[in-house]
């Protein structure tokens, strides 16, 4: 068998979790550990330490003015294995944290900052990566990544879409109609739900009454697993298996990352104002990038000098990065609406006029 059928050994109706390491960076399951080098668990770890220190650098841009709002990664870095296990071609369709995951298929660090200041030129992702640009509205995206899925299937193209959305995502209509959807068309879609217990201020519990997220799928016709979604192992092994048994035709999957965001649900959030301390403090001893440095560390492959020279490294290229994005020309009024219908509807017609009309005037101001 080419997959290793994890959701056959961890069922998700009864509420087990898989977990290949444990909180102290040790092993506990040597039977699941998946087929990762030395150099995949750096590579792994450096785009979880650069998605924190960019996390990092867009608050202090944030709080300085340079920067609008923006939901941070940070405590949910584990998120990075999960995409580190999809192939050249397949499609990532992320909501609004995933900017630590879509820097390993391919996306600019600068579109992060660019979006987030305001600049519609960070949607435009490279010719040859495939992303869907950020979504906020929740959980309205899931369904285009059954749409793509089913396309790639109809198209023979052999490639899967994964999408990511939160626990709050999964009380919207939608994430039910694309569940469904993905489920009857059997399309090679793997649904991502990062649990992180909080949608803003809704804590899971009064989110949803099944006993856990994942056994939603069972309902819809496809395996769901919930896993410790702080553990690169259990995320890596999972997401593997979800996008091979896809690839081959076996059809969805989904997959519980049991998280937790350590810090603001947005810039615009206070957290301290709806969740205990001693919580977020609990979470902190199981911290995804913490795990990883330990587990390497007693490997013999990660020590305190290489730990220095990685964290300049990624300082230098947030650095370039926003210096990048900040010198970047603002988008134009075309930018803006040219690139989501092939004909405008007679709204954004009008609306386009009317901006192009705004620009001219500015431009004509500022000239005189
Ligand atoms: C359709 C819709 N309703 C409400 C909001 C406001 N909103 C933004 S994020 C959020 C909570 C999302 O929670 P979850 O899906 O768990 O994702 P998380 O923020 O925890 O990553 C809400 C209610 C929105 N953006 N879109
Ligand atoms: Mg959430």
């Amino acid at each position: 068998m080419f997959f290793t059928m994890l959701y056959d050994k961890f069922d998700s109706l009864k509420e087990q979790q898989l977990q290949i390491m444990d909180k102290d960076g040790k092993i506990i399951r040597k039977d699941l550990m998946p087929k990762l080098s030395n150099d995949d668990l750096k590579k792994i770890y450096y785009y979880m330490v650069l998605g924190r220190a960019a996390d990092q650098k867009a608050m202090n841009l944030q709080r300085q003015g340079r920067m609008g709002t923006f939901a941070p990664v940070y405590g949910q870095e584990a998120q990075v294995a999960s995409a580190y296990a999809l192939q050249q071609g397949d499609w990532v369709v992320p909501a609004f944290r995933e900017h630590a995951l879509t820097l390993v298929r391919g996306m600019p660090l600068k579109n992060f900052y660019l979006y987030y200041m305001g600049n519609e030129i960070g949607s435009v992702v490279p010719e040859d990566t495939r992303i869907l640009p950020v979504s906020v509205p929740v959980g309205s995206h899931p369904i285009h990544a059954v749409g793509i899925a089913w396309a790639s299937k109809i198209k023979k193209e052999k490639t899967v879409a994964i999408t990511y959305l939160g626990d709050g995502a999964t009380s919207e209509g939608e994430f039910h109609e694309a569940m469904n959807f993905a489920g009857v068309m059997k399309a090679p879609v793997i649904f991502y739900c990062q649990n992180n217990h909080w949608a803003i201020s809704v804590p899971r519990s009064i989110q949803t009454a099944s006993k856990t997220i994942a056994q939603k799928a069972v309902a819809y016709g496809f395996p769901g697993i919930q896993i410790d979604g702080n553990d690169i192992f259990a995320v890596y092994a999972a997401t593997k298996e979800a996008v091979d048994r896809a690839r081959n035709g076996g059809g969805p999957y989904f997959i519980e990352a049991v998280t937790y965001r350590f810090g603001p649900h947005t810039t615009a959030d206070d957290p301290t104002k709806y969740r205990d301390e001693k919580e977020v403090e609990y979470w902190k001893q199981r911290c995804p990038v913490m795990r990883l440095r330990k587990y390497m560390a007693n490997l013999g492959i990660w020590d305190d000098k290489q730990e220095k020279k990685l964290l300049e490294k990624v300082d230098k290229e947030v650095e370039k990065a926003v210096e990048e994005s900040e010198k970047t020309p603002i988008a134009t009024v075309d930018n803006v609406f040219d690139y989501t219908f092939a004909q405008l509807t007679p709204q954004l017609a009008e609306q386009k006029t009317y901006l192009k009309k705004v620009q001219d005037e500015k431009k004509a101001r500022t000239q005189k």
